[in-house]
């Protein structure tokens, strides 16, 4: 019996099948398929074949310490102004008050990204990195995208090398995948002018990586953009990855319109989403994990997205996290998943549920602290 109704994707699967590399023109008949459960099972073959039934998740925490920013994204309702009433800029001892708190709970990670504040000098970033770091030398800090670095760079007039050698040293221990959004233009323009271009994006990724600094990449789908520059973003992530090898993880990032100036657009569908999930899965031949990011996706869509070809659905994350907030989809924009939730969705799903840290290691903890554990 043929493997699906669809030429195109019986063609693909033999492509996939001896590891041969798809091209631009797959990607789109990919996403051009009817066959959602043929695409679903292609994508599902890869990811069993790199990861077998394991599927990943952290005990994480995020921590945003500014909201105020200048960039007026049109996909972001977490931003404000400096005069704002609700503006925010989190003091160092707050910041390493909700480390503590992360660290008591089991995290292993801190997720920090924050908006580009202009009232702030440099020294508070390297600050809050070398304070967290000092009291809690255990806790990995991935923090900053490559939006904030480019910033870095500019805003205080510093080069690349050392802006990165100085976070570097301060205790930036690896980057999440933010400030990717969609690559091409004019898409990119439309959604974030004042956002440093893909070339630049890609470039800071590179450079990360040539410090040995792991960095992950993100996609945001579902708004304004065609599936040629979803495509083209994956072709462009994937020549990086060739040329610079640091990228762990691709999260395609499920747009969430509310309370955004494209508050109008109704966001990606069910089917959308495992799509996306699944093309990723098939173009991304050269990055380890994809990621089923459940803030956004939901918990129900990630858990199905799992036989779509993502191997990790990202963390426990707590509340308490302005950004994450702002962007849920879960009831009341909730963002925290106890650990036993998240190995109940992953186990449910016929997987074996893996607790990792940043760098994909697996956790090993005290039975007694499974006991005791509160997240
Ligand atoms: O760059 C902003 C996106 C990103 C919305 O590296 C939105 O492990 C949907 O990158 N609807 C930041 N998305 C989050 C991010 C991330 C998250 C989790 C894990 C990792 C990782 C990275 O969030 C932004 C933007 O693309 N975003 N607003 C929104 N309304």
């Amino acid at each position: 019996m043929e493997f699906s109704h669809d030429p195109n994707l019986n063609r693909i699967a033999e492509k996939v099948e001896v590891g041969e590399r798809l091209s631009f023109e797959d990607g789109l008949a990919l996403f051009a398929t009817d066959d959602l459960t043929a695409l679903g099972k292609l994508a599902d073959r890869v990811r069993r074949k790199l990861h077998g039934r394991r599927t990943y998740f952290n005990v994480n925490r995020h921590f945003n310490p500014t909201n105020v920013c200048y960039v007026d994204c049109k996909f972001c309702s977490f931003y404000r102004k400096p005069r704002a009433a609700d503006a925010y800029t989190h003091n160092i001892e707050e910041a390493v008050r909700i480390a503590g708190e992360a660290v008591r709970e089991g995290a292993t990670e801190l997720h920090i990204v924050g908006g580009l504040n202009t009232k702030l000098p440099f020294s508070y970033f390297t600050d809050l990195l070398s304070a967290i770091k000092r009291a809690y030398p255990q806790l990995h800090l991935k923090a900053f995208t490559m939006v904030e670095l480019d910033h870095f760079a500019r805003f205080y007039k510093m080069s690349d090398e050392e802006v990165i050698g100085r976070l570097k040293e301060a205790g930036m221990d690896s980057c999440p995948g933010g400030g990717a959004e969609i690559f091409r233009e004019p898409v990119r323009s439309l959604l974030c002018a004042h956002k440093c271009d893909a070339d630049r994006w890609l470039e800071l990724a590179g450079k990360v990586h040539s410090y040995g600094i792991k960095t992950n990449a993100t996609m945001l789908y579902g708004h304004i953009e065609s599936h040629e520059d979803r495509v083209d973003h994956l072709v462009r992530l994937r020549e990086q990855q060739d040329r610079s090898g640091g990228f762990q993880c691709f999260i395609p990032l499920a747009f969430n319109p509310q309370g955004t100036q494209l508050a109008h657009l109704p966001g990606p569908s069910g089917i959308d989403s495992l799509k996306t999930i699944a093309v990723s899965r098939l173009m991304l031949d050269n990055f380890p994990h994809i990621k089923a990011y459940w803030v956004m996706l939901g918990k129900r869509l990630a858990q199905v997205a799992l036989h779509y070809g993502a191997n990790d659905l990202d963390g426990t994350i707590t509340e308490g996290s302005e950004l994450t907030e702002a962007y849920s989809v879960e009831a009341n924009h909730e963002v925290k998943m106890t650990k036993r939730e998240i190995v109940a969705l992953i186990e449910e799903a016929g997987f074996e549920a893996v607790e990792r840290d940043t760098l994909y290691r697996p956790v090993a903890r005290e039975p007694k602290a499974l006991e005791l554990e509160t997240v």
